[in-house]
């Protein structure tokens, strides 16, 4: 993938991703905005158009929030390829993967339209606004929350009184869960990615004692907590197990977590986000670094539709 730099995009990207001891860091995200009902993006239906991409498990979190609130209508979504090419995320000219919005043929025209003079990473997922037409976040944590914030008045993702457990469960998951399959697949040394192997397992075991006795990560019911956790186990067992050798235990191994994360999956709205056959194609594609012949793997094969023990929902 390349960086935009003043307007210019370099397919060549000169950006280390890793820091001195091997270990991958994220960089931040670039645009933060929020949708208020005073300020310049308000929450109106029909104004918002979603740039994702089906393998991304940033992106995923905008589309569990899109689906869990029932926004499919309010919030349009393009979907750009699910594989790495040099020019990055790229669109399709018609079908499944066109840029119905602008018509873009790839993510960093987006960018440009937003500010001709952009500099930094082209990352999904992108909110878009048709009014200003201007890119409202491209930050998914926020994307999370402002949905929830702003096109839901019970509040049910993020409500006020769970607020301080949901933010601890943040806290410990964003690092070890959901960028720590990122920092195992992506060391560049032993000891980074032992560290990272390490600590991940280390909180799906926490994870996995605490589903034995709580329906959902906070108290009985589905939170933006568990909407952070689930793109990570959605793609665990047949890209992360494998492509990032987050190999000490499956997702499918872990009675507890393993239950959940299929009730979370029974949620309504929920199964139309999740696409394992993507996520194997982009995983294993093409890499000099994990996987140079490209090749996919055939299995495992996850039934996502066992019923699960639990039943989730949103709060009434
Ligand atoms: N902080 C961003 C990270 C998003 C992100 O890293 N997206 C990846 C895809 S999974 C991407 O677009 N990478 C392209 C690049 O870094 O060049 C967020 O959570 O929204």
């Amino acid at each position: 993938m390349g960086v935009m730099v003043e307007g210019v995009y370099q397919v060549d990207d000169p950006a280390p991703q890793t820091d001195a001891a091997g270990r991958y860091e994220r960089a931040a995200s670039t645009i933060r905005n929020w949708i208020t009902p005073k300020g310049s993006y308000r929450p109106e239906p029909g104004r918002y158009h979603l740039y994702a991409a089906w393998n991304c498990p940033w992106a995923h979190r905008a589309l569990l929030a899109r689906a869990a609130l029932g926004l499919q209508d309010a919030i349009t979504v393009t979907y750009a390829l699910p594989r790495r090419t040099p020019q990055g995320w790229v669109f399709d000219a018609s079908g499944d993967f066109a840029d119905t919005e602008l018509g873009a043929l790839s993510l960093h025209e987006v960018y440009a339209r937003h500010s001709p003079a952009y500099t930094g990473r082209i990352t999904v997922p992108v909110l878009w606004d048709r009014e200003t037409r201007s890119i409202v976040s491209n930050e998914s944590a926020d994307i999370l929350r402002m949905l929830g914030q702003a096109f839901d008045p019970a509040q049910r993702l993020c409500p006020p009184d769970k607020l301080e457990d949901i933010e601890r469960w943040n806290a410990l998951i964003y690092p070890t869960v959901n960028n720590g399959v990122y920092r195992a697949g992506f060391a560049r040394t032993q000891e980074a990615y032992d560290e990272a192997v390490t600590t991940l397992f280390a909180t799906l075991d926490k994870i996995d004692a605490h589903l034995a006795t709580s329906p959902a990560l906070v108290g009985d019911h589905v939170t933006e907590a568990d909407l952070r956790l689930f793109p990570t186990l959605a793609r665990f067992d047949v890209a992360y197990h494998y492509a990032f050798k987050c190999n000490i235990r499956k997702l499918s191994d872990y009675p507890h977590l393993w239950d959940y994360a299929r009730a979370l999956y029974a949620l309504p709205g929920v199964a139309t986000t999740v696409r394992p056959e993507i996520y194997k194609q982009g995983y294993f594609s093409p890499s000099e670094l994990r996987n140079p012949l490209g090749i996919v793997p055939a299995g495992p094969i996850v039934d996502w539709n066992a019923p699960a023990q639990r039943s989730l929902s949103l709060a009434p």
